[in-house]
């Protein structure tokens, strides 16, 4: 964060009640410190950010069937804050809200729109989010989104890093359950590759049900990164778990754990390899471009099953899961799950694949044997790679080369150290361990039980995520950190990286609607406290500035469909107001110099009460008003 990304001191609100000092708001100056890293004695680095100091890297965490991502500093593994995508927020009003309404419903197919009004008033209220991942320029993080998938309503959503809002979800149609996801890393995002995790009929509408091995596909969705449109989907045999995408720009890859296209777990396990699919992007782009593809529901699909030249299916053992690419730009790791074994390919010899100079299992140049249960691998950019297994509740880190020199036949140790977890690790990522950058300096195991680790909260625990240094020759576990509902994966990114702002811009987006209609109202939304009746609609604008709204009191008729718009026009970093309507079930945060809307029917009559519930000021309390709804005349 720079200097210029700071708002200016707001001199003019100081006058009002010496704002400033009594909200207790910092004024913006103070030039941001840098933490002084030391080792301690042990030689582990240290975990310690003392009061006041800042960490070294953001952790964008994974929420799972929370719905949402939140914010840690690493190394203290602090949560510094939560971003809510799939799911509706009480504080923030995230899917209360004008603006998150739309951006919530806007990307929905017709019919699942429909389904949303019918049943949940509008806003699927659920979500399931595994895999957040940073946009790439040139093979490494760039700070501008972060991509994140829907498991549980087959959705795929974009947050922006500037003021760290989901500003896109969009509902991926002929699929069912988007798990692996992951943004194309060279020459830049570009696509945002989504996986559907469970076959079904294509499309799904009830005319064809039956005979899965005939009738049930999953299909692989490119979606445009910067317009979030869907650029086109990969029809394929068998099912798609985790995804990754190559250093190259030209292939991605996926895991397979149903090649048996079986529904019931028996069905489902019953093969002793599955495969991991290989997708030909240029190929792919071909094809759409010579027209070579059916349009179903509105996506441009193309076949990729057993066959196509688009594709080609690794077999991998066994029920393979976590698929990772490492950041030497050739290796890629598929992670066996129900066999001990990692399955390791050289993208190098793709070309002569897709070529038929070659066949499928000669692109493996490793297969280490590991442990029991291997999910995920992460790589520290010294030719390491770090593997959880579940079921054995270790991290074990291994040499890429020297499993490499064993498959060739050569006596070599590739196991370097096994490290226990607490417990049952599912995920691991290190230290921009997904770029060319890569550090290597911590891991964090994403442990799906925790156990006896924390104070007893009840029958349901919290996850546990560790934090790992991997600096050295040993892997050193530094730190236990609870979490709820449930981590899956974690994005860990250089604090320099990232870059958002201390306020949002006036001329934002975000509340073009909104600036629209007030044009057209005559209202100028900074000065505004204003009603406006157009019929049975009202619009009432106001601004907010600690510890006052510029309308203290309004006045609707019952039954009018009332839209309430706040303009927070501090210039203070920190100052951020918010808008609850007692008895209406309607609240917003309203940050620094945003504009935020409500919208709602005034169906009870009598003396309502609103107020900023975002504490900002001594009279904070007092920071409220009142509406007066009149009652229909009988
Ligand atoms: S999945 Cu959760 S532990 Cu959805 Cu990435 Cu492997
Ligand atoms: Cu404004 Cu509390």
């Amino acid at each position: 964060m720079t200097d210029d990304n700071r708002i200016k001191t707001g001199v003019s609100r100081r006058t009002l009640l010496g704002t400033a000092a009594l909200s207790g708001a910092a004024v913006v100056g103070a030039s941001h410190l840098t933490r002084v890293q030391a080792a301690d004695k042990s030689g582990a680095q240290s975990t310690e950010v003392h009061p006041g100091d800042l960490d070294d890297y953001y952790a964008f965490n994974s929420g799972g069937h929370s719905g949402e991502v939140r914010i840690l500093g690493l190394p203290s593994m602090r949560e510094l804050m939560r971003i809510p995508v799939f799911n509706i927020c009480s504080a923030t009003g995230w899917g209360l809200t004008n603006e998150s309404r739309k951006i919530m419903t806007e990307g929905l197919t017709p019919e699942t729109r429909k389904f949303a009004l019918d049943h949940f008033g509008g806003v699927l209220p659920n979500g399931d989010a595994h895999h957040p991942h940073m946009s790439f320029t040139d093979g490494t993080y760039d700070g501008r989104y972060i991509f994140i998938n829907d498991k549980a309503n087959t959705r795929v959503a974009r947050i922006r890093c500037d003021v760290m809002k989901t500003d896109k979800i969009i509902e991926i149609p002929n699929a069912s359950a988007i798990h692996g996801l992951r943004p194309q890393r060279y020459p830049r995002t570009g696509y945002v590759f989504a996986n559907g995790e469970h076959i079904v009929p294509i499309p799904n509408d009830g005319t064809v049900m039956d005979d899965p091995q005939k009738n049930f596909w999953a299909v692989f969705t490119a979606i445009d990164g910067d317009t979030m449109e869907i650029a086109w989907q990969v029809r394929v045999d068998g099912n798609l778990d985790n995804m990754d995408a190559d250093y190259q720009g030209k292939y991605a890859f996926s895991t397979c754990y149903n090649s048996e296209k079986g529904l019931n777990l028996g069905e489902m396990t019953a093969n002793e390899q599955d495969w991991a699919v290989v997708f030909n992007l240029k190929r792919i782009e071909q094809a759409i471009a010579d027209g070579d593809y059916q349009e179903i529901n509105g996506v441009k699909v193309v076949d990729g099953t057993h066959g196509s030249e688009l594709t080609r299916y690794i077999p991998v053992p066994n029920s393979p899961h976590g698929c990772n690419a490492a950041p030497d730009g050739i290796h890629v790791v598929f992670n066996g799950k129900l066999s001990p074994t990692v399955t390791v390919i050289d993208v190098r010899k793709l070309d002569d694949l897709f070529d038929g100079k070659i066949k499928e299992r000669d692109v493996v140049v490793a297969e280490p044997e590991l442990g029991l249960g291997p999910l995920h691998t992460a790589f520290d950019g010294r030719g390491n790679a770090y593997t959880t297994l579940f079921i054995d509740s270790q991290i074990v880190k291994w040499s890429l080369e020297k499993a490499r020199q064993a498959y060739a036949g050569q006596d070599a140790e590739y196991i370097a150290q096994k490290l226990d977890v607490h417990y049952q690790p599912g995920h691991n990522h290190t230290t921009m361990g997904e770029t060319r950058e890569a550090d290597g300096k911590w891991l964090v195991s994403l442990n799906k039980f925790s156990k006896d680790r924390f104070l007893n909260v009840g029958p349901l625990k919290p996850e546990n995520d560790q934090l790992i240094d991997i600096s050295g020759d040993k892997m050193k576990l530094v730190h236990d950190g609870p979490s709820f509902a449930e981590p899956h994966d974690m994005l860990l990114v250089r604090a320099d990286v990232v870059r958002p702002k201390n306020a949002w811009d006036r001329d934002d987006p975000w509340w073009d609607d909104v600036r629209k209609q007030a044009e057209a109202d005559g209202v100028t939304l900074e000065s505004a406290a204003e009603v406006i009746r157009d019929g049975n609609k009202v619009r009432v604008y106001m601004t907010s500035v600690a510890p006052v709204f510029s309308l203290n009191r309004f006045e609707v008729d019952e039954g009018d469909e009332v839209t309430v718009v706040v303009t927070n026009v501090e210039q203070i970093e920190d100052l951020t107001h918010g808008f609850t309507l007692s008895g209406y079930g309607l609240a917003m945060e309203v940050s620094p110099q945003q504009t935020s809307s409500i919208t709602f029917t005034a169906s009870r009559p009598g003396v309502h009460w609103y107020y900023c519930q975002w504490f900002c000021h001594a009279l904070h309390m007092e920071m409220s008003g009142q509406m007066y709804v009149k009652p229909k005349k009988a």
